[in-house]
């Protein structure tokens, strides 16, 4: 990418037009096309509905092959589709801002209607994995407690479960070009051979040690390995990862698309399915740049994992989240308020943990050798995607982040100081950056946003200036507590945050 484009052009059909011309946006001839095949027939058959179902119930994983299935799109044409993008410097992700990505997860809807009763969360997920440089995401649960009961649902994974036994999220994880082990697919864990599938985890305990108790424990991991054009789908507490794949590996890359399913007293969808089945151009950047903030905190603790779903991405600066954040934040109001808060912390801690001109992968690489103090490989902090990642030690570095937000060092094609990143992200650089904080701007929105209190402990750390000596710019408690006061005035008002009647802080979760 020559240059970073402004957020009009990021909302606009014309620029991705032209990036994947092979592809779709906003082609009402081709939506109607898909919508009369999706009228012909479902995706798969009703049967083979029924057995995904036994099979989710029953071992908490399942698979359909390509024969099994009728998607309304060339799955081919996706995969080169997230091939270009990755070629331009886009997350894999951005490929939802086509119309084939939306056709897909209407197919997908159908299956998922059928075999789960589950609706589309708009968790959705992109990923290219090149064997040489990257990997799949490593273990995890796709949910925690720490992820729904802030919404009230109890903390008992039996409450996440309906009487029927179906979980109350559900991924379809569909592969766009063949997964094997050489380029890395999925495994599962099955539900009984997985102690804390339904139990849940302890905050100390390491939840696939107890998968793996002895040497005939490993016998029970199932590859699922998938041709083009095949899905896998798996509940919220299915243990999974994408191996690593052979790093002499010279095929292509594995690409794969995964759509998140929930019912919505367990999870909301993100924006209102009213939406669909084509959501506006807009309303897809917004998700796209939230769903990149809203993964981002995976560089941290699976760094490869994290390049598998940001491509050249995972090398941003903050310059980049900031614009990301600015296309999210141009729509929030379309955004259920439990995801909006979820971006603001993500998109605060994220660019809290950044030093001045640094990239993403500079947390990463001071990261990735540090021991995990606790004990549970699962371990992740509270968050509603599908990582699990290990604390980063970033709320700790904050006061390491850069005041002006200059823009740094990009990955290959990305020149993230360009004259148009710059005027957009701010072109004010050389005047007050107090104006430019929009991370602390993030807090405050977020706060007054949801009336509650999240970010005590970054403004009390940021106000403290007790971060370690980094080298870097640190605020002065004055000049922390002025920023404050004045985006406060800006915004209408003080922020519930300057008085706080209850502390909600941000929790460190485990998953
Ligand atoms: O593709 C991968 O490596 C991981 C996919 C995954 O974890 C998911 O879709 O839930």
């Amino acid at each position: 990418m020559a240059a970073l484009p402004s957020p009009d052009e990021l909302c606009s059909a014309a620029y991705w037009r032209q990036l994947c011309p092979e592809l779709h946006v906003e082609d009402k001839a081709f939506q109607a096309r898909v919508v009369a095949l999706q009228a012909e027939a479902g995706a798969s058959s009703p049967q083979d509905c029924a057995e995904v179902r036994r099979r989710l119930v029953e071992e908490g994983f399942a698979a359909l092959e390509p024969a099994q299935l009728r998607w309304s799109v060339d799955v081919h044409a996706l995969a080169r589709g997230v091939v270009t993008l990755q070629e331009h410097g886009w997350a894999a992700t951005f490929i939802c801002l086509y119309d084939e990505a939306w056709a897909m997860a209407g197919d997908a809807s159908r299956i998922m209607q059928l075999a789960t009763g589950n609706s589309l969360s708009m968790d959705i997920v992109g990923f290219l994995v090149d064997p040489r440089q990257t990997k799949g995401f490593s273990p995890h649960r796709d949910r925690q407690p720490e992820d729904w009961e802030p919404r009230g649902v109890p903390h008992e994974v039996s409450s996440t479960f309906k009487s029927d036994g179906m979980a109350k999220y559900v991924t379809l994880w569909a592969a766009l070009t063949d997964a094997n082990p050489e380029n890395s697919c999925l495994h599962f864990i099955p539900k009984e051979s997985d102690p804390g599938f339904l139990r849940g985890d302890s905050d100390t305990g390491d939840p696939l040690k107890l998968c793996f108790p002895d040497g005939n424990a490993y016998q029970n991991i199932r590859s699922v390995p998938m041709p083009a054009g095949g899905c896998t789908f798996h509940t919220h507490r299915t243990i999974h990862w994408g191996n690593r794949g052979r790093p002499s590996y010279t095929g292509g890359p594995r690409i794969a698309l995964s759509f998140g399913f929930s019912t919505p007293d367990f999870e909301p969808p993100y924006f209102t399915a009213k939406s669909l089945p084509f959501p506006a151009v807009k309303l897809r950047a917004a998700l796209v740049c939230a769903q990149v903030l809203n993964y981002a905190t995976l560089s941290a603790g699976d760094a490869q994992g994290w390049q598998a779903v940001a491509g050249s991405m995972s090398d941003c600066t903050a310059s980049t989240l900031k614009l990301l954040h600015r296309v999210f934040q141009r729509h929030a109001k379309a955004f259920h308020p439990t995801f909006r808060k979820e971006i603001a912390k993500k998109f605060v801690k994220v660019s809290l943990s950044l030093s001045p001109g640094k990239s993403l992968s500079s947390v990463t690489s001071n990261n990735t050798n540090t021991t995990n103090n606790n004990n549970n490989s699962l371990a992740a902090e509270s968050s509603t995607c599908k990582v699990s990642v290990e604390e980063p030690t970033s709320l700790q570095a904050a006061a390491a982040r850069d005041p002006k937000l200059a823009p740094g060092s990009g990955s290959e094609g990305r020149k993230l100081s360009s004259a148009t990143e710059q005027k957009d992200a701010g072109g004010r650089a050389d005047e007050d950056s107090d104006d430019d904080d929009d991370a602390l701007a993030a807090m405050l929105d977020a706060e007054a946003d949801t009336g509650e209190v999240l970010f005590h402990d970054d403004f009390d750390m940021l106000n403290a200036g007790d971060a370690p000596s980094t080298g870097t710019w640190q605020p002065s408690r004055e000049k922390s507590n002025k920023k404050r006061r004045k985006l406060e005035r800006r915004s209408g008002g003080a922020s519930t945050a300057a008085e706080p009647t209850a502390r909600t802080k941000m929790r460190k979760t485990r998953r």
